[in-house]
């Protein structure tokens, strides 16, 4: 299949070629992946940086004179120059590399413990994975600040009027992800962040689910925090990013304690080094962050545009397929969302269609999808979720339709 865009034609079979583990088997079956928003595929381009890396340069960072470690330190540094320009971040030290999405959350909600005091609110939206709310339970634990939560509605968005009426001069800090994993809803993050200034709240945004297929200007956003996971933008795990604004940074004490982090230390007092080094303690994840800019460079080269208009197209497809078999309920069905579909069918469990799913070679996610949260809106266990990428092809959802049918007169 091919689709013409603005110059470029974009052809899913060539790109397909890209990823080699798009070549296997599963039980006996071709591999149809639909599991994107648990983590991405890695094309050989970003395989063959990695392989470089340890075959070539593999050196301990920023402490080194010899060559290989100046080697890695400017790979590593021109990595986090990269995805500041792909953000459009003001200052390359407002770029904290992290281990992912989870570690940039708990390392602000943990240092706003140093900020919060008895009664401070701080709002969180009901349609967040878990990473996005037990890292602020914790904090209310140990400050005493209370946690409010913005409703949703059956669809699956947000309901804004009553974050108007949560929000006030009480109000420090507003979470929420930009896309939410379990539906794929985009949240209105830009009208979110401008009312919560109003208030002087800082807004951290959660853009996990976002980044795969919308790129963020943050500082057309004007958001002061914003946390990604590089396995989910098509780079390896294990690394991330957390952007902060630069004040904000300056405020917050550091996380951790160790190597990298500190200017001079003695027994007696130690102080601790500019942005961004202040929360990079110890050796951090070199080749994955040079890795991660590899694979900001290969969605680059496909475009987001292209991207976004591919996904879509798969979304309504497989969206029609699936409404017409029998007994189908979909969760999730905001006007604006990315291409993530979750379901059930009447009467079975979600858990017993994705073991079958997966006998038939389609790999999909099935439970509370880390958002229980959501599930307990709906009252249900779970959902299975289909999520897809520009990899992804019309063929392989006309198997996934093909196998659901399967699935259900075999659990019937
Ligand atoms: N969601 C999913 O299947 P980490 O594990 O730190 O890279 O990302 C955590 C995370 C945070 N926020 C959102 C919106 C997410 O979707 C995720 C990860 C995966 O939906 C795995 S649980």
């Amino acid at each position: 299949m091919s689709i013409a865009t603005n110059n470029i034609a974009f052809n899913v079979e060539e790109i397909r070629k890209d990823f080699p583990i798009l070549e296997r088997k599963v039980n006996g079956y071709p591999l149809v992946y639909l599991d994107n928003a648990a983590t991405s595929q890695t094309p050989q381009q970003v395989i063959d940086v990695i392989v470089n890396y340890y075959s070539n340069y593999n050196a301990n960072i920023h402490r080194g004179v010899h060559s290989l470690s100046q080697e890695a330190t400017d790979k590593y540094e021109a990595a986090r120059i990269k995805i500041q320009h792909h953000f459009n971040v003001k200052k390359a030290h407002e770029i904290i590399f992290t281990s992912g999405t989870t570690h940039g959350i708990n390392l602000v909600a943990s240092g706003f413990a140093s900020i919060l005091k008895k009664g401070d609110e701080i709002l969180v939206s009901a349609l967040e994975h878990h990473s996005n709310i037990v890292p602020w339970q914790m904090l209310c634990e140990k400050t005493g600040a209370i946690l409010k939560v913005i409703p949703m509605n059956e669809q699956g968005e947000l309901i804004y009027e009553s974050f108007e009426k949560l929000l006030s001069e009480k109000t420090k800090i507003v979470f929420l992800n930009h896309v939410s994993n379990a539906l794929g809803t985009i949240n209105p993050i830009k009208k979110i962040i401008d009312k919560a200034h109003t208030k002087g709240a800082a807004v951290l945004i959660d853009g996990a689910q976002a980044a795969p297929h919308i790129k963020a200007d943050l500082q057309a956003l004007d958001v002061d925090f914003y946390v990604v996971s590089a396995h989910k933008m098509y780079g390896p795990t294990g690394v991330g990013v957390l952007y902060g604004k630069e004040e904000w940074l300056n405020k917050l004490p550091p996380y951790q304690g160790g190597g990298e982090m500190i200017a001079t230390v003695s027994f007696e007092k130690t102080t601790y080094a500019e942005l961004p080094h202040k929360f990079e303690a110890g050796t951090p994840n070199i080749c994955g962050g040079i890795a991660f800019a590899a694979a900001i460079d290969y969605i680059d080269s496909i475009g987001f545009e292209t991207i976004a208009r591919y996904e879509q197209e798969l979304l309504n497809y497989a969206t029609i397929k699936l409404n017409e078999i029998e007994g189908m309920k979909f969760y999730g069905t905001s006007r604006e969302k990315t291409a993530v579909i979750s379901f059930n069918i009447e009467g079975l469990h979600p858990y017993d269609i994705g073991t079958l799913l997966d006998k038939m070679g389609i790999a999909v996610r099935t439970g509370h999808h880390c958002a229980q949260p959501i599930m307990d809106f709906y009252k249900i266990p779970g959902t299975v979720r289909a999520s897809f990428s520009f990899y992804n092809t019309k063929a392989e959802i006309d198997r996934l339709i093909e196998a659901v049918k399967k699935a259900k007169s075999m659990l019937a």
